[in-house]
């Protein structure tokens, strides 16, 4: 069972066990490595591990279910035995089925439940689920995103997809939803779906949000034209990371958990400070 916290937003450690993910991508592809790498996240506050077989990277080509297995359930396996709290990042029921029976308690699914059995295997398992928007495919989804109303779609593929999950079995409880920062979207969309969190949260489901060093960080907080490379982009995400904390988000994905730890609790107690001194 995935629960919010009331200090602060769940702070979820990304973990790709991948040859091509955009920012850690091919560190950790052998377990020992990632194991490790888990374990320092955990040390350093995090909630969850995200491990993830398949990158979603702009331009990423999908990966086999066979592989996908293959490079995950090591890491499923030695985490959940050493009690941590593991998510799968995976749109295929297969692999979700497998890491679920290796001892996961969230399937975070990219494409909010685009596979037809990815309900069903979630609803037997009473996991948690995180349903993100993504406009297209990973392959083509920044050629030309397009939205009448960015904020209202999102929100309401969202809850067409929550919905539908629920009808499946899903408990509400377990379902979480995200906008899908960089996933189909140009620069502005993603200012606005930050800028307005809220129409997400007023849903009344709890919502996360991923923006760790993603690429939209880099054009905006530049000082020129240049766009600020992967490690550089670390203030203007923790900047992002703390307004969505003041708009209601309830867990934060990141590949820097010690700083996102710390500014989360930073926020939080500034927050809370009014109910503190009651
Ligand atoms: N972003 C990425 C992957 N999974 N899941 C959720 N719920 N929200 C996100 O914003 C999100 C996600 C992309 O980041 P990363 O895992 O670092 O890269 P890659 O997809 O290249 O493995």
């Amino acid at each position: 069972m995935i629960t919010v916290r009331n200090d602060r937003p769940l702070i979820m450690g990304i973990l790709n066990v991948t040859p091509d993910s955009f920012s850690d991508g091919g560190r950790y592809l052998d377990s020992v490595a990632a194991l490790s790498r888990a374990r320092q996240m955990i040390a350093e506050g995090a909630d969850l591990i995200d491990v993830g077989g398949e990158s979603t990277r702009p331009g990423a080509t999908e990966v086999a279910p066979d592989e996908e297995l293959r490079r995950v359930i090591p890491v499923v396996e030695g985490l959940a035995s050493d009690g941590v709290k593991v998510s799968v990042d995976t749109s295929k029921a297969l692999v979700a089925k497998e890491c679920l029976e290796a001892g996961a308690a969230m399937i975070n699914d990219v494409s909010a439940f685009s596979d037809p059995h990815m309900a069903g295997v979630c609803a037997a398992a009473k996991c948690a689920v995180c349903l993100m928007h993504m406009q297209g495919a990973p392959r083509t989804m920044q050629s030309n995103p397009q939205y009448r109303d960015v904020v209202a779609e999102v929100r309401e593929l969202l809850l067409l997809r929550a919905r539908l999950a629920e009808k499946a079995g899903v408990c509400k409880e377990h379902i979480w939803l995200d906008p899908g920062i960089g996933f189909g979207k140009t620069v502005r969309h993603n200012l606005l779906l930050l800028c307005h969190l809220d129409s997400l949260v007023e849903t009344g489901y709890p919502v996360m949000v991923g923006i760790s060093r993603k690429s939209f960080l880099g054009k905006v907080a530049t000082p020129d034209e240049n766009p600020l490379p992967l490690e550089e982009r670390l203030e203007a995400g923790l900047a992002a990371q703390v307004l969505a904390q003041h708009n209601g988000v309830r867990m934060v994905r990141t590949h820097d958990v010690k700083a996102s730890v710390r500014a989360a609790t930073m926020a939080s107690a500034i927050i809370s400070a009014d109910a503190d001194e009651a």
